[in-house]
């Protein structure tokens, strides 16, 4: 870290610690998202980190940015989660949206002001998202969209939603992404999620019927949603790695605290060898996530996103978060079971980052596909 992304983290960890963590426990419990909370976060300047100053971001890297949500994520995954959806959701009208389209979506974003969302999946449209069947028909003047997205991140609190929707046939080829916002006739919302985890942030269906969508809201051209939705995925996909790294780390801290109080046998747990060996195991993985988190962020600083780098960032970090919040929870014992510790929360949290942007499954595919192109172009 250099000295910059040091301050950066250290204020922000104490702006989390005094503003964020006494809810925690009590929002969690009773799913409370907080807007005035992620407002806060974005006077901070970390709701548009990565987007130009022209359009109100902060202009910083995605290394700084990964820093950021690493630190956020130790307080609240949820929140952290919130700032990444919405800033996938800026960085996909950056890179793809027109100036009309930056300048009239990008501020109220940028400042935290209002939430983006990102409207990929449906039911029987999730790892194979090329076989979405919500339609876009073009008409006079637009298109009008049907259809059920699901599983939205933040849907229901965002204001803006990127949304891919079919324009043409069957395929990867056939699918256009569209600017939806809150608010427009035919745009509703559907069923809240019930979750195991992630309870601060609302997950909702959004529903089209008959929605109209004006020409002017179309990214880039007919037919290339899916390359603007995997693109905006490659950036989203080191986002949660980062988030994975700091959920990860915040079990570590909780469980290295907890072993060097807890006195059994007459001596602290910590001086167990059993549990020595484990804690050195969690640490050793975090600090591997975090530096292929840091790798995968610079090939995205370098303006050439390394998809198959992202995918490993995201896969090895996510895995950790599971692994090592699940031993805190075994270090922790009884106690790191109730809520009276928040080993447990980061856990149920830690376990839907191995599932969103891409199942880590899906991230293997990924990974493998590349290295077969890497082979073929050598061979
Ligand atoms: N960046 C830009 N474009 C990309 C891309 C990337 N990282 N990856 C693929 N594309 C493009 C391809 O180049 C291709 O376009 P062209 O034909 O113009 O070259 C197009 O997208 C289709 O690619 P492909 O044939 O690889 O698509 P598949 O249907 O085989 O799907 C996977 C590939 C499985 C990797 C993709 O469907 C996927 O990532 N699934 C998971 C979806 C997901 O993450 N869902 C979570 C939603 S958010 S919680």
């Amino acid at each position: 870290m250099n000295d910059f992304q040091k301050e950066l983290t250290s204020s922000l960890e104490k702006y989390c610690e005094a503003a964020i963590e006494p809810h925690m426990e009590h929002d969690d419990a009773e799913g409370t998202f907080r807007l005035e909370m992620f407002q806060g976060l974005g006077e901070y300047g970390v709701t548009g980190m990565t987007q130009p100053e022209e359009y109100g971001g902060a202009g910083l890297s995605y290394q700084d940015y990964c820093y950021a949500l690493e630190t956020i994520a130790k307080t609240s995954v949820p929140y952290a989660v919130t700032i990444s959806v919405s800033s996938m959701t800026q960085t996909i009208l950056k890179e793809f949206g027109n100036q009309k389209q930056k300048e009239t979506y990008l501020p109220a974003l940028t400042s935290g002001q209002e939430i983006g969302a990102f409207a990929l999946s449906e039911s029987h449209a999730g790892s194979d998202a090329a076989s979405l069947k919500t339609t876009a028909k073009k008409v006079d003047g637009g298109y009008v969209l049907n259809g059920t997205k699901m599983w939205i991140t933040s849907g229901g609190v965002a204001k803006t939603y990127i949304v891919m929707a079919r324009t043409g046939g069957a395929g990867a080829k056939g699918v256009s992404a569209f600017i939806v916002t809150d608010g427009m006739a035919g745009f509703s919302y559907g069923k809240a999620e019930k979750k195991m985890g992630w309870k601060t942030s609302p997950t909702r269906e959004l529903v089209f019927e008959n929605c109209f969508v004006p020409d002017e809201n179309l990214l880039l051209e007919e037919g290339k949603g899916f390359n603007v939705a995997m693109g905006g995925l490659d950036r989203g996909r080191v986002a949660i790695a980062s988030i994975a790294v700091g959920c990860a780390q915040r079990a570590l801290d909780e469980a290295i605290r907890y072993a060097l109080g807890r006195q059994q046998f007459n001596q602290p747990i910590f001086d167990f060898q059993g549990l020595q060996f484990m804690i050195a195991d969690m640490a050793l993985e975090v600090e591997a996530s975090r530096l292929m988190v840091q790798q995968a962020a610079l090939s995205l600083d370098n303006g050439k996103p390394n998809s198959k780098l992202c995918s490993m960032a995201k896969l090895k970090a996510t895995d950790t978060a599971m692994k090592v919040t699940t031993d805190a929870v075994q270090i922790l014992g009884g106690v790191g079971y109730t809520s009276e510790y928040p080993v447990e929360r980061f856990m149920r949290d830690a376990k839907v980052l191995q599932i969103v942007e891409g199942t880590n499954q899906i991230q293997k595919v990924v990974i493998a596909r590349h290295l077969r192109k890497e082979y073929e172009a050598h061979a």
